[in-house]
C-alpha cells in the first residue's frame, strides 16, 4: 500500500461555507466631479476613467456575471479611521464653494483639485470600498473590484495628495480589522506610484503588510520621497512589515513583474499569511500610461491576480487607483476582472527576462528585509554594492519615451493585441476521467468522459510501450478515455481535465506521448513521487519535465528539460513547500511558456497533498489553464480538492500553516537556480553575489 499523504483531511475541517461569485462595485455618480481649472498635472484624472472601464466591462460581458453592489455613502466614523476631523472639515466645506475657493482649497495640497462633487463621490469610493470588504468577508462573494474614483492611496491623514481624496484602502483595512477582527492583512500595491499614504498609516502596525512598487528613478520621480525606497522597512513593531521596491527605470514589463511577486511578494506574504488580501490595483503600471512608463500588457494583470488568489482563502478585494491611458486601463481592468471570475488566465507575452535594473531592486529590497523575514534570510543575499544607475542619470532612450506618450500607438497595439490573447472559453471547462465503479466526489460542473478514443488513436498511443506492461491494467482501460480528453484539450473544446489512475506514473507517460503526437509544442510535465522512467524521453524542448521527490535518482543529472527537485515535507505543523515552488517551480514554467502541462501525482510523494493542491492552482497559471492533473485513484479528497480549483473555485480552504525550510533545503535550492538561470531567466532574483 502506498504511503499516504500528509495532511490527509483536505475536505471538513470546520470550515466556513464555500464562498463564490465576484462582485462589482460601480456607480456612475462617481464621474460627477472633474478638474475646473487649466493645470497640466491633474489634467489625466478624467471622468472617463471610470465610465471607459465600466464599458469595457460590459463589452465583455464581464459586468453581467459579477455580483453587482450599490456604493453607499462612508459615514465620519469611517472616514476617521484613518483621517483627521479636521481634514475631513475640510473637504465637507468644498461642497459648497465656488470655483476661486475650490482653486485655493486645491493649492493647500499636493497634485489635488477639488470640485463642488467631489466630497459626495470620494465618500461613495470610499464607501464603495467598505461594500466589497463587507461582501467578501460575510461570506457573500469570494472576491471582487471596486471601480472607484477618486483614488485613495497617496491621501494622508490630514492631507490630500496625488489625486486621492480619502485614503480608500487603507481605510478598508482599518474597518476590516475592526469588524471582523482580523489579524493579518496584506496590502498589494501594484500602482505605478508610491502608495505613501497607505504606508504612512500602517508604518508602525504588524498587522498590515503593505507591498509597493512604484517608478522611482532614485528619487528623480513623483513624490520624490527618501521612504519610498527600499530601506523603508516599517518602524518600530512594524519594522519589516513595509515593502518598497522602486523600479529605478522606466520600460519595466511583464518578466520583472512576475520576477518581484514570485521571488520578493510571494514568498514574504506565505510566511506572513494574510486572512485578507487588498489590491490598491492602479493600472498607470500598464503599458502606454503616461504617468508610469511601463510596458506590461493587460495580462500580466490577469497573472498578478491569480498568483494573489490562493492566498487567504481566496479573498481579494481589489480597488482601482490610477491610470491614465483609457484604453490600457479599461482592458487591465476586464483581465483582473475576468481572472477574478476563475476563467482561464491568457498566455504571458514578451521576453521572459527581468532587467538588471529589476533584479538589482529586487536584490536591495531582499537584502533589507532579511532581518525580518526568515524565507528571504535564508538566501543570504547581500545589497547591491553600487546600484548600476544611481548616479548616472542616463536619460532614458528617445525610443522609450516616444513610446509611451504615443496614446495612439498603444490604442493601436491593444486593439490587436487583445484578439491575440483572448481565446473563447471552452464549452467544458473541467472533465474528469474516473475507473468504472470507483465512487469519489466531484464539484457541480465537472464533466464525466464517457467517450473512448477511437481504436487506432489507442494503438498508436501505445505503440512506444511493452504490451505487457498494460496486461491486465486498468490503465489500458481507462486509457482510450484519457486519450479523448487530450484531445479536447488539444481543440480547446474543455479547458483542463483531472484523471485517476491506479498507476499515476504510468498514465503520465502514455499522456506525455500523446501530447506530443497530438501536436502540442511545449509540455510541461511535472510529476511528484518517486516513480517515473518512462518520462525522461527527450532534451528536445518539445517537453521540459520537472521531477519532485525525496530522493535523487544516483547519476541522472540535470539538463535543461530535465530536472529534479528534491525536496521533503515530513510535519503536519506547517510546510516550506511554497518556497520552492514560487522561486523554482513557477519561474522555470513561466520561462518555458509550456502550451499544456501534465501534473502527475506518483507514488511516494515527498510532498503533502495542500502543496499538492497548492502546485496545481497555482500551475494553472501557465499554459492558458490546460493542465492535466493525473492523480492515483485511492487519493478521493485530493480528486475532490484539485477538481474543485480546476473547475474554478480557487481553494477558500486554508492552504498553510506554512513555514520556512530548512537553510539546507534553500542552499540546495539556490545552487540548482544559480547553474540554470542562464537558460530559465526568471529563476534569477537577484543582480550579483
Ligand atoms: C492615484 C494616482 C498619481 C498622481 C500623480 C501626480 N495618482 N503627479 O495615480
Ligand atoms: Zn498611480
Amino acid at each position: 500500500m502506498p504511503r499516504p499523504l500528509l495532511s490527509p483531511s483536505l475536505s471538513a475541517q470546520g470550515e466556513e461555507a464555500m464562498a463564490s461569485g465576484t462582485a462589482l462595485i460601480y456607480d456612475d455618480e462617481m464621474t460627477t466631479y472633474k478638474l475646473l481649472w487649466d493645470d497640466p498635472v491633474c489634467a489625466i484624472e478624467v471622468p472617463e476613467r471610470l465610465s471607459r472601464s465600466y464599458e469595457r466591462l460590459q463589452h465583455y460581458g464581464l459586468a453581467q456575471r459579477c455580483v453587482r453592489l450599490p456604493v453607499r455613502e462612508a459615514t465620519d466614523q469611517e472616514i476617521t479611521l484613518v483621517h483627521s476631523p479636521e481634514y475631513l472639515e475640510v473637504v465637507k466645506s468644498t461642497q459648497t464653494m465656488n470655483e476661486e475657493e475650490l482653486q485655493k482649497t486645491s493649492e493647500k495640497y499636493t497634485a489635488v483639485y477639488f470640485h463642488q462633487n467631489s466630497y459626495r463621490c470620494a465618500k461613495l469610493s470610499l464607501g464603495g470600498a467598505l461594500q466589497l470588504v463587507d461582501a467578501v468577508l460575510s461570506g457573500d462573494v469570494r472576491n471582487g473590484m471596486a471601480l472607484v474614483r477618486p483614488p485613495g492611496h497617496h491621501s494622508y491623514r490630514d492631507q490630500g495628495n496625488g489625486f486621492c481624496v480619502f485614503n480608500n484602502v487603507a481605510v478598508a483595512a482599518k474597518y476590516a480589522q475592526k469588524k471582523y477582527n482580523l489579524q493579518r492583512i496584506l496590502i498589494v500595491d501594484w500602482d505605478v506610484h508610491h502608495g505613501q499614504g497607505i504606508q504612512y498609516t500602517f508604518e508602525d502596525d504588524p498587522s498590515v503588510l503593505y507591498f509597493s512598487w512604484h517608478r522611482y528613478e532614485h528619487m528623480r520621480y513623483w513624490p520624490n520621497l527618501s521612504e519610498s525606497n527600499y530601506d523603508a522597512v516599517g518602524k518600530g513593531k512594524g519594522a519589516g512589515f513595509n515593502v518598497n521596491l522602486p523600479w529605478n527605470k522606466i520600460g519595466m514589463g511583464n518578466a520583472d513583474y512576475i520576477a518581484a511577486f514570485l521571488h520578493v511578494l510571494l514568498p514574504v506574504t506565505f510566511e506572513f499569511d494574510p486572512d485578507l488580501v487588498l489590491v490598491s490595483a492602479g493600472y498607470d503600471s500598464g503599458i502606454g500610461d503616461p504617468e508610469g512608463c511601463m510596458r506590461a500588457t493587460p495580462e500580466c494583470f490577469s497573472h498578478l491576480t491569480h498568483l494573489l488568489m490562493n492566498l487567504a482563502r481566496g479573498k481579494l478585494c481589489a480597488v482601482l487607483e490610477g491610470g491614465y491611458h483609457l484604453r490600457s486601463l479599461s482592458e487591465s481592468v476586464c483581465t483582473t476582472v475576468r481572472t477574478l471570475l476563475g476563467d482561464a488566465v491568457p498566455g504571458l507575452t514578451g521576453e521572459m527576462a527581468p532587467c538588471y535594473s529589476a533584479l538589482e531592486s529586487m536584490q536591495n529590497v531582499q537584502a533589507a528585509l532579511a532581518p525580518y523575514w526568515q524565507c528571504l534570510s535564508l538566501n543570504g543575499i547581500g545589497p547591491v554594492t553600487r546600484c548600476s544607475t544611481e548616479d548616472d542619470p542616463a536619460p532614458e532612450p528617445v525610443s522609450a519615451q516616444q513610446q509611451c506618450a504615443d496614446t495612439a500607438a498603444t490604442d493601436h497595439f491593444l486593439e490587436l493585441h487583445m484578439k491575440d490573447i483572448l481565446r473563447p472559453a471552452a464549452a467544458v471547462t473541467t472533465s474528469a476521467v474516473i475507473p468504472d465503479g470507483l465512487k469519489c466526489v466531484l464539484p457541480a460542473g465537472v464533466q464525466i468522459v464517457k467517450q473512448s478514443a477511437p481504436s487506432e488513436q489507442i494503438d498508436a498511443a501505445f505503440s512506444a510501450f511493452t504490451k505487457a506492461r498494460f496486461n491486465n491494467s486498468d490503465v489500458l482501460h481507462s486509457a482510450g478515455k484519457m486519450l479523448t480528453v487530450l484531445s479536447n484539450l488539444k481543440a480547446d473544446q474543455t479547458r483542463n481535465a483531472v484523471v485517476l489512475s491506479p498507476d499515476a506514473s504510468l498514465s503520465a507517460a502514455v499522456a506525455l506521448r500523446e501530447t506530443l503526437l497530438l501536436g502540442f509544442e511545449r509540455v510541461f510535465c511535472v510529476h511528484v513521487g518517486d516513480t517515473d522512467p518512462e518520462l525522461r524521453i527527450g532534451d528536445d524542448g518539445k517537453s521540459l519535465f520537472l521531477r519532485i521527490c525525496g530522493a535523487l535518482p544516483a547519476a541522472v543529472p540535470n539538463t535543461k528539460y530535465q530536472l529534479s527537485l528534491k525536496w521533503t515535507e515530513t510535519s503536519d505543523e506547517g510546510s516550506g513547500f511554497f518556497y520552492p515552488l514560487l522561486r523554482f517551480v513557477l519561474p522555470l514554467g513561466y520561462s518555458y511558456r509550456p502550451d499544456v502541462i501534465l501534473l502527475a501525482v506518483g507514488s511516494n510523494a515527498s510532498i503533502g497533498s495542500k502543496d499538492i493542491l497548492l502546485l496545481a492552482s497555482l500551475l494553472q497559471g501557465l499554459a492558458e489553464g490546460r493542465i492535466l492533473a493525473i492523480i492515483p485513484e485511492w487519493e478521493s479528497e485530493l480528486t475532490t480538492a484539485i477538481s474543485s480549483s480546476l473547475v474554478g473555485c480557487p481553494t477558500t480552504k486554508h492552504l498553510g500553516p506554512y513555514k520556512c525550510p530548512t537553510k539546507e533545503c534553500v542552499d540546495a535550492l539556490k545552487e540548482e537556480q544559480r547553474m540554470l538561470q542562464v537558460e530559465w531567466e526568471l529563476l534569477r532574483s537577484y543582480a550579483a553575489d
